[in-house]
This record gives C-alpha cells, sequence and structure tokens, in this order.
C-alpha cells in the first residue's frame, strides 16, 4: 500500500515538473499602452522598459531614452496605429539600436513586431527616416541569427496611411538570449524608430521526457532522504 502511495506521488511529482515548464512558455505582446505620454509629443520613459517578463534597453549612441507617444499627437507628424507607441530617435548620422532580453525564461522566441519610420509631410526638417531595421538574435545554444528589413516609407501621422508594418520574423528566431535591433536612416537629421505590439514567446529549452523523469528521480530521492 505504502508504495503504490508512493508511487502516484512520483508521477504527481513528474506531471508538475513538466506543468512547471509548459506554463513558462507563454505568448506575449508588448503594447506599451501604459507608457507616459503627452499631447505635446513624445515623452522619455527612460533607458529601460520591463514589461510581462521582458526588459527593453535602449543603447543609442547619444543616449536617447525610450519615449512614449500618445497616438496622433500631431496631424500629418510622427505615427499611427491608433495606441500609444514607444520610439527612440538619434541626431545625426548616429544609428540607434536596443535589446531585448527575457527576465522570467532562459531564452524567448520573437515572432512580430510593428514598426514606423517618422515622415512629415510638407516638412523634410522632421524627416528622420529610420530606413533600414536589422535584427540580430543572440542563441541561448550559442551562435546567431539575423534579418534585414527596409521599411515602406509610408508614414503621415494621423492621417489616413498605414504607418505601422507588422515584421514577420524568420522561424529561426526562437530558443534566443537576446535581440538586438538596429536602425538607421543614412540621413544628418539623424534616425527615428516607432515600435508597438512585439510578439514574444517565453521559452525554457525543451528538457527531454529523459532529463524529466531523472531530475524528478533525484529530487524524490532527497525528499525521501531527508524523512
Ligand atoms: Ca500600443
Ligand atoms: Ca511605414
Amino acid at each position: 500500500m505504502k508504495s503504490h502511495n508512493s508511487i502516484r506521488k512520483f508521477i504527481f511529482f513528474v506531471l508538475s515538473l513538466i506543468g512547471f515548464s509548459s506554463d513558462m512558455r507563454g505568448a506575449v505582446v508588448l503594447n506599451f499602452d501604459s507608457l507616459i505620454t503627452s499631447p505635446a509629443g513624445g515623452v522619455s520613459n527612460g533607458f529601460t522598459i520591463a514589461d510581462s517578463g521582458f526588459l527593453l534597453t535602449a543603447d543609442t549612441s547619444d543616449k536617447r531614452e525610450f519615449r512614449g507617444y500618445e497616438d496622433g499627437w500631431q496631424l500629418n507628424r510622427g505615427s499611427s496605429n491608433g495606441s500609444t507607441y514607444a520610439a527612440l530617435w538619434t541626431a545625426s548620422f548616429l544609428p540607434l539600436s536596443f535589446m531585448i532580453e527575457p527576465t522570467l525564461t532562459p531564452a524567448f522566441d520573437l515572432i512580430s513586431i510593428d514598426l514606423a519610420e517618422m515622415l512629415n509631410n510638407g516638412d523634410p526638417s522632421f524627416d528622420r527616416v529610420a530606413r533600414r531595421v536589422s535584427f540580430e538574435g543572440h542563441l541561448l545554444s550559442g551562435g546567431s541569427v539575423t534579418q534585414n528589413f527596409i521599411l515602406d516609407l509610408s508614414s503621415d501621422g494621423k492621417g489616413g496611411g498605414t504607418d505601422f508594418e507588422t515584421l514577420a520574423l524568420l522561424p529561426s528566431f526562437v530558443g534566443l538570449s537576446s535581440v538586438t535591433i538596429k536602425a538607421s536612416s543614412g540621413n544628418s537629421l539623424g534616425t527615428y524608430l516607432a515600435f508597438d505590439n512585439i510578439s514574444l514567446q517565453g521559452a525554457v529549452p525543451e528538457p527531454s521526457v529523459g532529463a524529466l523523469f531523472g531530475l524528478a528521480l533525484l529530487l524524490w530521492g532527497l525528499v525521501q532522504r531527508t524523512r
């Protein structure tokens, strides 16, 4: 009877381990809707943004902070998608970059991101267009994956056009310990990149059933010994 009980407890133990590892694989969309904003324009929100198990760190050459933008803060200027979004920008020819890391899981998958450039109809002094955007994913298992995009040059603020594009990452952007996103305009006015709706999935490296069973046995042994 006692051994039946022990077996039942052991099976429960293994199942809870499996449950624990799958709980950490939740899908998350970072929508930046809780950033601080102003009707007058972008508001600095610091060099880091922590949200839902992920950390974004700005690494701009001239130390600009992440900015929060209210949708439609100016007609025909900035970018618009009907919600609050985040942006980074730099002065002069400087490129900009930021990094995404998981804080609750060792690794994550990057699925997609909405990006927009800033164009200002009729005022070239505001054309800080992030034209080229590159993604470099660092794999937890070593090595890296890269993907480059050219933005569509369509951005008219709160006008009729679609400013943000949803860019889907390659299926190889899985099991990442971090991703660095870089943008450049090749423009003396600097670079501006707006982003929103980063779709991610926290990932623990898939443990094999054998490894889980071994871990359960080990823990089980320890529990029995301490009794
Ligand atoms: Ca948003
Ligand atoms: Ca666009």
